[in-house]
Order: structure tokens, then sequence, then C-alpha cells
């Protein structure tokens, strides 16, 4: 809808006799749009009100923030910068699992429980696939519909982007409004695919791994690097039929877990069961979350992980922006097309048609 009120603007401004415009198109209609986007609110008015607590101006400030459009950065960078002071005040929770585990009726039958609790939820997803595969694979199954109808719920799908460190860096800003707008709970869905656990476990207080018994051998197909990561297993669908083969399952991560190393947070890692139909278990979650987070702002973890967080994002942030100015600069990404075939054909070295780009990109910067 928006793309098509872009382009009928365009068309209106380049064709003041409307030649281009559709036949049956109303200057009424017209008129209501160009009022429409005379009412948009400027940074200031979003800003006041997404500290109010209004959710249609936290949309419309995350969309900003996943903007590629350059002109939407300053207004982007205004409006993080303006939240940050209000933020920090929430718990941030990672969920993740191999597809089809249950954690988006996990986190709707979670979140309903934690809203009854009076607490404020937001639910984010990564999803880097969906920018592979132009689309989300996830689908309709992200919108958590019962949950998102919760007047103290917001659900937000996953941030498009081309690199796993740009959708991340999109949904830790995202977090930033969240907090600001007063959510107090923050909960990131990601598919245990591998990359991007890692990233989300980079921004989350608490790593929840969720699991599924019934494939036979229970610890395959999880990496050892993603249990590692975790402070809680849950085994899902702990219903029916299902409920002795969990109970075996929980053992047998139970005893998984015991042989990594100690975590500095001095938290032992928990497995249990759940239900995400029957609710069954699904409290206990919330009960072992909130004695890890009790634990950890006791012996001081909880901010260290935290400070140590934002420095991790500080440096991946100027990772990134460096190499996005660097591969956006026209002059190097002509070099870079001829440097290309040159090297295909080992007329140069990698390396030294690497240092030929960079000297060429500062070049023009001076
Ligand atoms: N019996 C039972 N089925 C469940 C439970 N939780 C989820 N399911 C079912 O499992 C299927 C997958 O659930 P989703 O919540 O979409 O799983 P997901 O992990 O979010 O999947 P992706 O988003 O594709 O990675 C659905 O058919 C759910 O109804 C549960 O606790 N018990
Ligand atoms: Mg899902």
């Amino acid at each position: 809808m928006l793309i098509f009120t872009k382009s009928l603007f365009t068309l209106k401004k380049e064709n003041p006799n409307k030649e281009n415009l559709p036949d049956n198109f109303s200057p009424a209609v017209l008129k209501k749009i160009q009022q429409a986007r005379k009412n948009q609110p400027n940074t200031e008015e979003l800003i006041t009100n997404i500290l109010s607590g209004d959710i249609g101006a936290l949309s419309r400030a995350i969309t900003l923030i996943e903007s590629n459009n350059p002109n939407h950065f300053t207004e982007a960078n205004a409006i993080i910068k303006a939240c940050l002071p209000h933020a920090n005040n929430s718990v941030r929770i990672g969920i993740t699992g191999v597809p089809g585990v249950g954690k988006s009726t996990f986190i709707e039958a979670f979140g309903k429980h934690l809203t009854k609790l009076g607490k404020k939820i937001a639910v984010l997803t990564i999803d880097p696939s969906s920018s592979l595969s132009h689309g989300s694979i996830l689908g309709d199954k992200t919108r958590m519909e019962e949950l998102a109808k919760d007047p103290n719920a917001y659900v937000r799908p996953s941030a498009s982007g081309d690199t796993v460190g740009g959708v991340a860096r999109k949904t830790r800003e995202t977090i930033t409004l969240c907090e600001a707008c007063g959510f107090d709970t923050v909960i990131i869905e990601t598919v245990g695919v591998g990359q991007n656990e890692i990233a989300v476990h980079s921004m989350v207080d608490f790593f929840l791994l969720l699991n599924v018994t019934g494939t036979g051998d229970e610890l395959q197909g999880i990496k050892k690097g993603i249990m590692e990561m975790a402070d809680a297993i849950v085994i899902n669908k702990a219903d029916g039929d299902n409920i002795q083969k969990a109970v075996l399952a929980k053992a047998e991560m139970n005893n998984a877990l015991h042989l990594f190393p100690a975590k500095k947070s001095g938290w032992i890692p928990v497995t249990l069961t759940c239900s995400s139909k029957t609710l069954e278990g699904i409290n206990e979650v919330w009960e072992t979350i909130s004695n890890y987070i009790e634990r950890t702002q006791n012996n001081t973890f909880f901010e260290s992980k935290r400070a140590e967080q934002n420095e991790f994002w500080l440096m991946e942030t100027i990772e990134n922006q460096l190499k996005q100015d660097f591969f956006n600069n026209s002059e190097v990404q002509i070099l870079l097309e001829k440097t290309k075939k040159a090297v295909q054909n080992n007329e140069y070295s990698p390396f030294a048609a690497a240092q030929l780009l960079v000297e060429k990109y500062f070049n023009t910067k001076t």
C-alpha cells in the first residue's frame, strides 16, 4: 500500500495533468493521501509518543530503523538516542530451536501467561532465511495472532536484511525502542539453524533452547555450541502420548548439560518439560527465568553481561558500517568489478587486489 501510495505521489508530481494516473483515480483520494502524509508525526512527536507507550509510534520508528533508505538513518538515530536513557529496564529472553519445535506456539502461551501476571511483552523475530528466500519461510506462523490481540503484547515480525549482522543490529535497536515504549519483557524468537543464535545470545539476558522428543537420539540435530549457550533447555510438546518420552529426554539433556564447563554467571542450566497446548509447565519456565534474573542481579553478572554486550555491539556496528560504506562506494564498486576478473584469471593476487581496493576507498575519503 505504501509503495502504491508513493508511486502515485511521484506520478502526480511528475504529471500535474494526471495523464499517467489511473482513469478512475479520484482527486479526493489524492487529497486524503496528501493529508495523511502531512499528519505524519515528526521526529520529536514520534519520540514523545513512543515514551508515552504509543504502539503506532513504536511501529513507525521500527520501520525507520529497518529502512535501508539513507534519508531515514538520521531520523532513526535521533530516535534511538532519545530512547536510550529510557531503555534497559526489561528482561530480554532469546528463544531458539529447530523449525517446527513449537517456538511460536510456546511464545504465544508463555506471552499470554506473562501478560496475565501484569507484564508487557514485546516479541521480535529474527529470521535471516527470509532474505535468502525473498520472503519468510515462516510466513503466517510467526504472527502469533492471539498474543498480538492482547493489549499488553506487541508482536513484530522479522526485520529483513541481507546479512545476519544487519538484521541483528536492527533487532537490537528495536529492543531499545520497545523498552522505551514501556515493555518490560522482550522475547526474541530465532530459528535454530546456526549462525543467528550467536547474535541473539549477545543481545539477551536469558537464552532458552526449545526442543522436542521423538527423534530417536534427542541430542541429534542440536549443535553443541547452541546447547552450551543455553541457560535452560525446555522439552516442548510434553502432552498426550509424548509425556513419558519428554521426561526421558529431559533426563538425557540434563546429563549432557553437565558435561559443559561451568558458566561465568554461576548459573547451572536447567532442563524442563512443557506443553504449549495444555500449558503444563509454562509457569515453571517463567519461575526459572525469574530465578535466574534474581541470582544474576545479586551477583552483578546481569549488569556486567549487558555492559559486555554493549561493547560487542559497538565493535560489530563499526565493522558493519565500514563494510557497508566500502561496498556502497561507487568508485570501489567499479574497481571491484574489474579486479574480480583479474583475480579470477590469476592476473592479480587476491591480497594485492584487496590492498588496491582499500587504498582506493581511503583515497575517495580524502
Ligand atoms: N502437541 C503439541 N503440539 C505443539 C506444541 N507446540 C507446538 N505444537 C505444534 O507444532 C507445530 C509447529 O509449531 P510452531 O509454533 O509453528 O513451531 P516453530 O518452532 O515456531 O516453527 P518455525 O517458526 O517454522 O521454526 C504446530 O503444528 C503446532 O501446533 C505442543 O506443546 N504440543
Ligand atoms: Mg515460528
